[in-house]
């Protein structure tokens, strides 16, 4: 049948108030960027008229601003899973005008499925090719997309003429089966193809706005000193791990986080000499990735989106040839999915905001109580990667924030998950430790020499158990730095002990 054709501002009056609306992609990454814009505007329109205008929205992870950014702005959010990067919508959110739900990204499409979380009512699909017969190609992210286009009753794709059609090819769409009726899933290499390289929907359900748009990828912050020093302490704790015989001479596949710090490690690793030719199989595909793929560092990269600033996007689209034998698009819930983390032997690469000295990790909420960005895919590959790291400066505000503290305010990985912590003044090994000797590791390797006395004394104060955690003063660092802008003003010796 022929597709309809219709403007954003048509394709927007189709989403109701309190509708769940799911959008496509994953980061800034192959997320629709005209139809939410309408859909803002609308918002306003009716709250000026006095009328309620809220959506929940359902994404892969993050967005870019005219997703998250524009509907925030406009209060047009009921309800809002399962991971943000946005400054408006994080505002937004730690203000408590909507319901934030942080959700491991595997499993966000399962759980729409199980019915946990409602109705998709629509989905908006940002894609490079779309056919009669209802083939839908989606462009640089895929995040919950086959999901979403089966369940949703109606389909708004936003066909971006700058994305090459050819493009098409790159994805492997494929989605689980639910239980009692799931069966392994068919990959035993990073580069294995399952699926299908388009999302089929029925086409009556489908709507066509074409746009022009280019990605929202911003760049990377130059190389600081400490980040590259952390990179550097990661590449040299490989290379002796390979020497060892810990890691197969032929690598293992890498899973790195979002941000400049991930971003640093890969390069520190690709300009070591020592390291091999590696696979990535990950959720965000970064620019060092593409960078490293074109010099022969990395062979293959599997991963949920390309979140690269446009500059390398362009450079992606101009090499095509070369790299649609070596990068594959999946859907998060294959991209992200723990069973094939473990399978695989990933070593995970992931950035904390704190770490405590027996080993937990917090990686989302400030202070315990201001969210930053959500869990994200953090947790699928921590708790099932062959090794699982995390990368940490040792402090933070100018050396106000010490990021090794007594306790974590918020544990999102636990000491059972967490095996290797590297900050710029060393790689810590919790291998085979108690938390004694884990807290003397992490004190002695990662953290600051300015609080390595502070966190000495709070070990040494004699608290008797398993772990000696102090509970009058595990918060004391926070303590001080809520009632004096520094941790380094923290005063032991007024907490009555354990
Ligand atoms: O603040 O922005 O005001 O300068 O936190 O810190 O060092 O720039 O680190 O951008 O790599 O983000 C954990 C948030 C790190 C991210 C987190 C302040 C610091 C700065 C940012 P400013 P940096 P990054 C795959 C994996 C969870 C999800 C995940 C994240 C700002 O990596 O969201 O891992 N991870 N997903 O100054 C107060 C502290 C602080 C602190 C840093 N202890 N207290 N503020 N900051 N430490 C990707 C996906 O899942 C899609």
């Amino acid at each position: 049948m022929a597709l309809k054709f219709i403007s954003a501002e048509e394709a927007a009056s189709l989403v109701k108030d309190n509708d769940n609306v799911g959008f496509s992609g994953f980061t800034h990454a192959g997320c629709p960027k005209v139809v939410p814009v309408e859909i803002a505007k609308r918002a306003e329109a009716e709250h000026a008229k006095g009328n309620s205008f809220k959506i929940g929205v359902f994404t892969g992870a993050s967005t870019g601003d005219s997703i998250d950014g524009a509907l925030a702005r406009a209060g047009a959010i009921k309800f809002r899973t399962p991971y943000q990067t946005n400054k408006d919508m994080r505002s937004a959110l730690n203000r408590g005008e909507f319901d934030f739900f942080d959700l491991h990204l595997s499993q966000l499409a399962q759980e729409i499925r199980y019915g946990f979380l409602g109705k998709i009512n629509v989905a908006i699909i940002e894609a490079c090719e779309v056919t009669e017969k209802g083939e839908i190609v989606p462009t640089t992210g895929v995040g919950i997309t086959p999901t979403i286009c089966r369940l949703a009753d109606i389909v708004i794709v936003e066909l971006n003429k700058k994305v090459p059609g050819k493009l098409r090819g790159i994805h492997d769409l494929y989605e689980l089966q639910d239980p009692p009726k799931r069966r392994e899933i068919p990959i035993y290499e990073v580069q294995n193809r399952i699926g299908l390289d388009y999302v089929k929907v029925n086409p009556e359900k489908i709507f066509v706005v074409e746009t022009e748009k280019d990605g929202e990828g911003g760049g990377f912050a130059p190389l600081d000193e400490v980040t590259a020093r952390i990179g550097n302490n990661v590449a040299e704790f490989f290379v002796a791990e390979v020497k060892a015989g810990r890691i197969p001479a032929h690598f293992l596949p890498i899973q790195s986080g979002v941000g400049n710090i991930a971003n640093a490690v890969l390069g520190s690793m690709g300009s070591n000499p020592d390291i091999p030719r590696f696979e990535v199989y990950t959720e965000v595909i970064q620019d060092a990735v593409i960078d490293m793929m074109q010099q022969g560092n990395i062979s293959f990269a599997s991963g949920c989106s390309l979140t690269v600033s446009n500059e390398v996007l362009q450079k992606f689209y101009d090499d095509l040839a070369f790299f649609k034998n070596k990068l594959v698009l999946r859907p998060s819930e294959i991209s992200n999915n723990p069973g094939l983390a473990r399978r695989l032997g990933i070593i995970a690469l992931n950035t904390a905001i704190e770490v405590d000295i027996f080993g937990s990790v917090n990686s989302t909420h400030v202070n315990g109580t201001k969210m930053m960005n959500g869990i994200g895919g953090s947790g699928d590959f921590t708790r099932n990667s062959y090794l699982s790291i995390f990368l940490t400066p040792s402090t933070a505000k100018n050396g106000a924030i010490s990021c090794i503290v007594p306790k974590v305010t918020h544990e999102d990985h636990n000491e059972h998950s967490v095996k290797i912590i590297v900050s710029e003044y060393g790689v810590a090994d919790l291998r085979g430790k108690g938390p004694k000797l884990r807290a003397i590791e992490i004190i002695e390797k990662c953290a600051h020499p300015d609080y390595r006395p502070l966190l000495h004394e709070y070990l040494s104060r004699g608290v008797k158990g398993h772990i000696p955690q102090d509970i009058y003063a595990c918060f004391a660092f926070h303590q001080a730095l809520q009632e004096t802008g520094s941790m380094m003003n923290t005063d032991f010796g007024k907490y009555q002990k354990s």
